[in-house]
């Protein structure tokens, strides 16, 4: 079979793009793009659901349906998309601070109800668009336009939450690596329940300059030294401390989604009242 390369499902009209010299938004799009092809999906079967922000305006370059949603809502739209249309690929492009800040509480409902919808979470550790602002998700001491110092906060093991909150699956990537990306949305897309992929993408304008990664190489670099599989991370000492993360898939459970859950109950409610 020859190489998929997505193209049906970009829309040529939206470029050039808006985004940053090293960006990991491009690659991560592609990888989306070229798994629909090989899962061979229908472009009016799927619909993305952006929130707002550099990863928000990923629509622009997609031939999809979409719901261009607000900032940490995204969640909640796709949700209602899902339930009215279970047959439908929902998927949600969000940044951190829309995704697991603003949009926090929105994403572990999400999650506890085992909705069927796929979150490609892009992890640029800042709020980007709006100059680089500290999220839930900035690691302990970076430095970002609100922290210049340190951040004195913690960020989220975004998997870990995620996963406790009741997600069938969640893996983590970076966007160094668009072959094992397109792979994750795969698996993600065709797993029936609540599916998270967080793509660790540092920002490199805004978050690299200030936590010495100069150049997008410099970043690139960083995160591909810095990914290691579960194995790898369990076997290497203080791994957390120095910066290591675990890539790959962490979590792929098949428990029952919401809406297989949700026809149960109506079926239920149907034969009490004799079928009608
Ligand atoms: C309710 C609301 N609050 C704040 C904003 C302003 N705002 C727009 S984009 C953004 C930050 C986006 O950061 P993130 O979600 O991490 O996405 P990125 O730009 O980093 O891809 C903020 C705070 C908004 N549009 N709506």
């Amino acid at each position: 079979m020859a190489h998929a390369t997505g193209r049906a499902y970009i829309r040529r009209e939206g470029l050039p793009h808006i985004s940053c010299a090293g960006c990991g938004n491009g690659i991560i799009a592609g990888a989306m793009a070229r798994a629909f092809e090989e899962l061979g999906l229908a472009r009016n079967e799927i619909v993305v659901v952006p929130g707002i922000g550099c990863s928000g305006t990923i629509n622009r370059y997609l031939n999809v349906n979409y719901l261009h949603s607000t900032h940490g809502r995204a969640l909640a739209f796709a949700t209602g998309i899902k339930a009215a249309n279970p047959a439908l690929n929902v998927v949600c492009f969000v940044g951190d601070g829309d995704g697991v800040t603003i949009g926090g509480n929105h994403l572990i409902h999400a999650a506890r109800r085992n909705m069927g919808i796929t979150v490609i979470l892009v992890n640029n550790y800042n709020y980007g668009m709006t100059g680089g602002q500290v999220s839930g998700a900035t690691p302990a001491d970076a430095r970002t336009s609100t922290t210049m110092m340190g951040n004195p906060e913690r960020g989220f093991d975004i998997c870990e939450l995620v996963r406790a909150a009741g997600a069938n699956f969640v893996a983590r990537e970076t966007a160094v690596a668009g072959v094992r990306l397109k792979k994750r949305i795969k698996e993600a897309l065709t797993n029936p329940g609540f599916s998270l992929l967080e793509v660790m993408s540092p920002c490199t304008t805004l978050f690299g300059p200030r936590n010495g990664k100069k150049t997008p190489v410099d970043m690139l670099r960083w995160l591909k030294e810095k990914a290691l599989s579960p194995e790898k991370f369990a076997k290497t000492e203080n791994a957390a401390a120095q910066g290591y993360f675990r890539v790959g898939t962490l979590a792929d459970e098949r428990a029952d989604s919401f809406s297989t859950r949700y026809e149960a109950m109506r079926r239920r409610v149907l034969d009490a009242a004799g079928g009608r």
